[in-house]
């Protein structure tokens, strides 16, 4: 039995978690009818309570703000219904969960836009990466650029989104400001060439992350408002030509928001975590809250940044796709289960609800 700080409990906000381990947000294209979370998901979802937090997959905040096909919403009541099975299911179980809140922008595609319309982004500049709609992967269409007068209802889909989640019973929200989505692609100066007081200098670019989760805190509250960046990403075709200062400044504000968390994507996300230099003390030294880190996380390397205090907790993606028990089997060293990669995106309950547990006698899904 391990002793590592990884299961020591940890107070974030009003929220006691027993254990150090995240389930971090993961895409699973699996709500298959009107973006409602699918039935199996309360079941997915209720596996995996014993993390000391769960994020659910990101949730589009709007129609305009999803980008692949069957990923969840919380812009409607049906969604918001449908989400509460999840909730109930989790805390029944004894577990708390925070609902990660989307907005793709420019990585997207017109057949999944209201009207058909074109994608939005900071600046008419298409991505250079695929999305999935229709059944296959296809290039994302090229956006156009937001008006200065569409920007307020972009922060209040987010404001109103939380506020949905918080009527489905999730205990705070995560707002996905990384990945290069929307509000990751304001905050680049690769995507981002806006003249406007949305683009040009690092206050500029950051205004819209930050006029969101101002606006989500003033709804639900900073102590259940968290969120998501990736300073250093190329995901989704994003870049930035000085990230140090910019999200610097970034979590400086965010700070000053008495935000509950940030969790930071160390690296390039789902890939190398030295892909490109980065100071990441210095976010966590200029933040008060909870830092979860993530990417790439094994045991070892998160007991090694929880014994030097350059993280409170760490979230696990991969692993907690094929393992429902995972605090346990990394309580107990036990080997973990090996995810399914075809299964990952789409489908039912194969590579979604089958994945053994401890003891449980079925061999993982092949
Ligand atoms: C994988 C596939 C589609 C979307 C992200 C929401 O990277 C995603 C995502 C991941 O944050």
């Amino acid at each position: 039995m391990s002793s590592a700080k990884l299961f020591d409990s940890y107070k974030l906000g009003p929220l006691t978690l027993p254990n150090r381990v995240v389930m971090a947000p993961l895409t699973r294209n699996r709500a298959l009818e009107g973006q409602v979370p699918n039935p199996l998901a309360a079941e997915y979802y209720g596996q995996r309570a014993s993390a000391g937090l769960l994020i659910t997959e990101a949730s589009q905040v709007s129609q305009q703000g999803q980008g692949y096909q069957d990923t969840p919403g919380i812009f409607s009541p049906a969604q918001v219904a449908g989400w509460r099975k999840v909730t109930d299911e989790v805390h029944k179980r004894g577990g708390r969960i925070f609902i990660q809140l989307w907005h793709v922008g420019r990585i997207s595609h017109t057949d999944l836009q209201p009207g058909h319309g074109a994608p939005v982004a900071p600046s008419a500049i298409p991505a250079k990466t695929k999305t999935f709609v229709g059944g296959k992967f296809t290039d994302v269409s090229a956006p156009r650029a937001l008006e200065l007068s569409e920007i307020p209802g972009i922060v209040d889909s987010f404001r109103k989104a939380a506020a949905n989640a918080i009527a489905a019973g999730f205990d705070g929200v995560e707002i996905h400001g990384a990945n290069g989505y929307l509000l990751d692609q304001f905050a680049k100066d690769g995507a981002n060439k806006r003249t406007d007081a949305y683009g040009g200098s690092i206050e500029n670019r950051a205004k819209l992350m930050l006029e969101v989760t101002e606006a989500v805190v003033k709804e639900i509250g900073a102590e259940r408002t968290g969120i998501r960046i990736s300073p250093v990403t190329p995901a989704n075709d994003v870049s930035d030509s000085n990230p140090q200062p910019l999200f610097d400044h970034i979590v400086d504000k965010l700070n000053a928001l008495k935000l509950v968390y940030i969790h930071v994507i160390e690296g390039s996300t789902g890939g190398p975590r030295d892909y490109a230099p980065f100071d990441y003390a210095s976010l966590r030294k200029r933040f008060k809250g909870a830092y979860i880190a993530n990417n790439a996380y094994t045991y070892d390397l998160a007991t090694e940044v929880l014994a030097a205090d350059a993280a409170d907790l760490i979230a696990f993606g991969k692993p907690y796709i094929s393992n429902p028990d995972l605090v346990e089997r990394l309580k107990k060293g036990a080997p973990l289960n090996e995810p399914d990669k075809a299964t990952f995106y789409g489908g039912g309950a194969k590579g979604y609800t089958d994945y053994p547990t401890l003891g449980s006698a079925v061999e993982p899904a092949e």
